[in-house]
């Protein structure tokens, strides 16, 4: 059962039993909130937004709906409920009881994990700080800070683990968190996608679709963990996390909604008329789409990692639903990797441990063509040709064994020289940019009123209307 306590951090996990927990966190929450102030979304502190909060890990009831100004958002710490004689289901220790402390040899492996995955969710944060201003309706941004509060309250639930579990090093990580910056030249976050800019809202949409299912994906896998407390952490965060897919792909959903029936509308198909109607052209977000599957397949780490095998062998992270798999030790057998040599693709077969990074990258790209599909059945809907497509894996890659490689979106290698000269055509380039950024020069917000480039959703927030306040400005 969870039970909350009261006093200055929301929890089920008797924080007011540990006293000197207690005291730890709550002198971290003053920095929190610093870097809340100084780094969370710009220019809207003092509105009322009508949020949902977590409140308990109840299935039905876990949340509380209602107007909070951010700064007073009640960031808590909760756990799911503990599965009771819970066993390691995978990897060398299998069968072995959970671990409710670490063992002191696994400490480092974890605290780096614990560590990359607390940073991603301040990062985000920072990318999306200066989205409200340009907000396409009250709606998105309310959207958009709910998923900055529960990305906050993400950074707590890393925080706890470190303060909890890893001492003295752990309590210094957590200050690290809120020091580093994205895209900092000196002080970068730690994982490449979470230093690249989110300067619009085309952007905001295929990032919470495409980077946020990593998200979705690492936490099924750390869900699995042999680390029981970091399990429990992961999977309620995997109930908040669903929203923030649903915020994209239903945005990018709009997106091309309003575009195809712009162009039935029209009877227009040329970018350069759709662009002067004023919503974006299908090639434009297809190159967005290209741009932030394959910063997110990066986030998975190399095809062949011995870092993964090691994970995986003592127990720190195993595969999502590790359940659905046959051999859960996975000391036979092999994967079948195409890997680059001397500028062709071989077939190498790679030991199984040393693949589970692109067995979860696997699972990811089944995922994220359903949303694909969906578009696709938007424009068939309207009698549209175009189709969206996910690139090949290889193309665009920054990690791994693609990362020196130049592979066009289906996959096939071209010199460097060949690919540079073609790359406008499948990534977003300047001109792209600038015209998905002249279509959001300020925010929308009159209830119910859409900009032009976005369909409206189907339905609002909690029951209610999409044309309801869901912002309230505090100077309005
Ligand atoms: N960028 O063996 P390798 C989310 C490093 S998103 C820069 O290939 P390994 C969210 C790696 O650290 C989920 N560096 O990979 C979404 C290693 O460094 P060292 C975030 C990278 O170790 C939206 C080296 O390259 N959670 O929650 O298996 C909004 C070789 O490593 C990158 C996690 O990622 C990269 N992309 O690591 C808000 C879970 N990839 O050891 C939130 C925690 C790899 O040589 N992290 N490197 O210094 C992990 O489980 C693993 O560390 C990785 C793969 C998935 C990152
Ligand atoms: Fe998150
Ligand atoms: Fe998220």
């Amino acid at each position: 059962m969870s039970e909350i306590t009261g006093g200055k951090i929301p929890n089920n996990v008797n924080l007011a039993g540990d006293r000197k927990l207690q005291r730890a966190l709550e002198a971290w929450q003053p920095s929190f909130l610093r870097w809340w102030q100084d780094m969370g979304p710009a220019g809207f502190q003092a509105d009322q937004v009508f949020l949902r909060t977590a409140v308990s890990v109840e299935p039905e009831g876990w949340a509380h709906f209602d107007y909070v100004k951010m700064p007073d958002y009640r960031w808590g710490i909760f756990l799911a409920d503990a599965v009771p004689d819970r066993k390691i289901g995978f990897g060398d220790h299998m069968g072995e009881p959970a671990w409710q402390q670490i063992p002191g040899e696994y400490r480092n492996a974890l605290r780096r994990i614990v560590v990359s995955q607390g940073d991603t969710e301040p990062a985000s944060v920072e990318q999306q700080r200066l989205l409200g201003r340009t907000c396409p309706s009250l709606y998105d941004l309310r959207n958009l800070f709910q998923v900055n509060v529960e990305e906050g309250r993400h950074l707590w639930a890393m925080v706890y683990l470190l303060h909890t579990y890893f001492g003295r090093d752990g309590r210094e990580e957590a200050e690290e968190l809120l020091n580093r910056r994205s895209g900092d030249a000196d002080k970068p976050r730690i994982l490449g996608a979470f230093n690249e800019p989110i300067e619009d809202w085309l952007s905001f949409f295929m990032f919470t679709y495409f980077t946020d299912r990593d998200g979705k994906f690492q936490l099924l896998a750390l869900a699995e963990s042999a680390f029981d407390p970091l399990s429990r952490t992961t999977r309620f965060m995997l109930t908040e996390e669903a929203h923030h897919m649903f915020v994209g792909e239903t945005g990018v959903l709009r997106a091309v909604e309003r575009t195809a029936q712009v162009m039935r509308e029209s009877g227009k198909d040329h970018p350069d008329d759709l662009r002067r109607l004023g919503v974006i052209d299908l090639p434009t977000l297809q190159r967005y789409l290209n741009l932030w599957y394959s910063l997110s397949l990066d986030l998975f780490g190399g095809e062949i990692s011995s870092n993964a095998a090691t994970s995986f062998a003592t127990g720190i992270k195993g595969r999502a639903k590790e359940e659905d798999y046959p051999d859960h030790r996975a000391l036979t057998g092999t994967y079948p990797l195409e890997t680059v040599k001397e500028g062709r693709l071989q077939r190498e077969e790679v030991p199984m441990r040393n693949a589970m990074n692109e067995v979860l990258r696997d699972a990811y790209v089944v995922d994220c063509q359903r949303g694909v599909d969906k578009w696709n059945r938007a424009l068939e809907e309207k009698g549209l040709p175009f189709r969206l497509r996910l690139p090949s894996r290889r193309f665009h890659r920054q990690i791994g064994i693609y990362a020196g490689a130049f592979a066009d979106p289906d996959g096939h290698l071209l010199s460097e020289a060949d690919w540079r000269a073609r790359a406008d055509a499948w990534l977003p380039g300047p001109s792209d940019r600038a015209f998905v950024r002249s279509l959001m020069q300020r925010p929308i917000d009159q209830p119910g009123t859409m900009a032009g480039w976005l369909g409206a959703p189907r339905q609002g927030i909690k029951g209610r209307p999409v044309d309801f306040q869901y912002v309230r400005r505090a100077e309005a």
